[in-house]
């Protein structure tokens, strides 16, 4: 993934040997997806944790050859990361920044605005202005912390109901449409550098209203001068969607943003067809920076009996990994 001189093998920070080290001798050889991506011109490839994940040796071992980008999981979401007004709980995401800073890896940051996972402190809001300082402080606070250690935020999640019409939420209730402008240049003014992301999920076929809607509505904020870098597609699907992602991926890259990326990739039985055309959709547009599944090994996914990850149960890598291996 980077040029790693002997130098900066001893660079390692010591915090990387907290963390559950394998043997070379007894775990398994991968083939590093993320290095293949990236000979392919793309950013990054990656997946998600948190400190469970991390303290779980096979897990780690299957990250550290095959992946080079992470997304916390759950452990940046509010009512994880700012359970109480103003009671910030940075331990949990703080491990996996560590990890992955430690081992030479990009990092998302998932997810700043978010109607659920989201304290009732926040929902019981009705004030537009305490809103919106709430809004303001939680998206400083943490993007604060991590300044120039995460090159990725989802600062916006989910906004749209599947007819394309804003969701129901707080934030929506409370102050319309702005909020969205509120939490993009909270993000702005929190981290510069960050590129800055609205994420939804099925944006996965060119005719789904969420798209069209999506396109049209970043274009107009972005007309207006909300600082939206990309738009994250989300990718939780069906064994036989692959073959229209890449069409949904050309349609949101139209948008009048610098990049896109497919965020929380996972499909139903992990068909190695699905996984190629989906990837292949990102590698083939060229604002597409990079591809995330969302979990290693099927056991660990939030799809229980689905089996859509690359690895299964056991952590034996599956056909699909084989032949997006083989194929990138
Ligand atoms: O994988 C996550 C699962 O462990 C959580 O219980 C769930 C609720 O917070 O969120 C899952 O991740 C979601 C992601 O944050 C947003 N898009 C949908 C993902 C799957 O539900």
């Amino acid at each position: 993934m980077y040029s790693t001189s002997l130098l900066s093998l001893l660079a390692v920070p010591l915090t990387a040997l907290a963390f559950p080290t394998t043997s070379l001798s007894t775990r398994q050889e991968l083939e590093s997806l993320h290095d293949k991506y990236v000979a392919a011109g793309k950013q990054y490839f990656g997946t998600i944790a948190d400190e469970a994940l991390l303290a779980d040796e096979q897990n780690v071992g299957i990250i550290q050859q095959v992946f080079g980008q992470l997304t916390a999981e759950n452990s940046m979401k509010w009512e994880s990361i700012q359970p109480t007004l103003g009671g910030f709980n940075f331990a949990q995401p703080d491990v996996l920044v560590d990890f992955a800073t430690a081992n030479n890896m990009l990092i998302r940051g998932h997810t700043l605005i978010w109607h659920s996972q989201l304290p009732q402190y926040v929902s019981d809001i009705t004030d537009a202005a305490e809103l919106t300082e709430v809004i303001e402080t939680h998206i400083s606070e943490i993007m604060g912390r991590y300044v120039g250690k995460i090159f990725q935020w989802d600062v916006v999640n989910e906004i749209f109901n599947e007819d394309g019409s804003f969701r129901d939420s707080v934030f929506f209730n409370v102050l319309g449409e702005d909020f969205v402008r509120i939490a993009f240049e909270a993000a702005k003014a929190a981290d510069p550098d960050a590129k800055l992301y609205i994420n939804d999920f099925n944006l996965d076929s060119a005719d789904n209203a969420k798209v069209q809607a999506m396109v049209t509505n970043v274009n107009k904020w972005v007309a207006e001068g909300v600082p939206i870098d990309g738009i994250g597609s989300q990718a939780h699907i069906a064994a036989g969607q692959g073959s229209a992602i890449p069409d949904a991926i050309k349609a949101l890259a139209a948008a009048d943003v610098a990049e896109v990326a497919i965020t929380e990739l996972d499909i139903a039985d992990a068909p190695a067809e699905d996984y190629q055309q989906s990837v292949d959709a990102c590698t083939q547009e060229p604002k597409c920076v990079g591809v995330t599944v969302w979990g290693v090994r099927d056991n660990d996914s939030w799809r229980p009996g689905t089996n859509p990850l690359l690895f299964d149960a056991t952590g034996q890598p599956k056909e699909a990994y084989n032949t997006l291996v083989s194929n990138l």
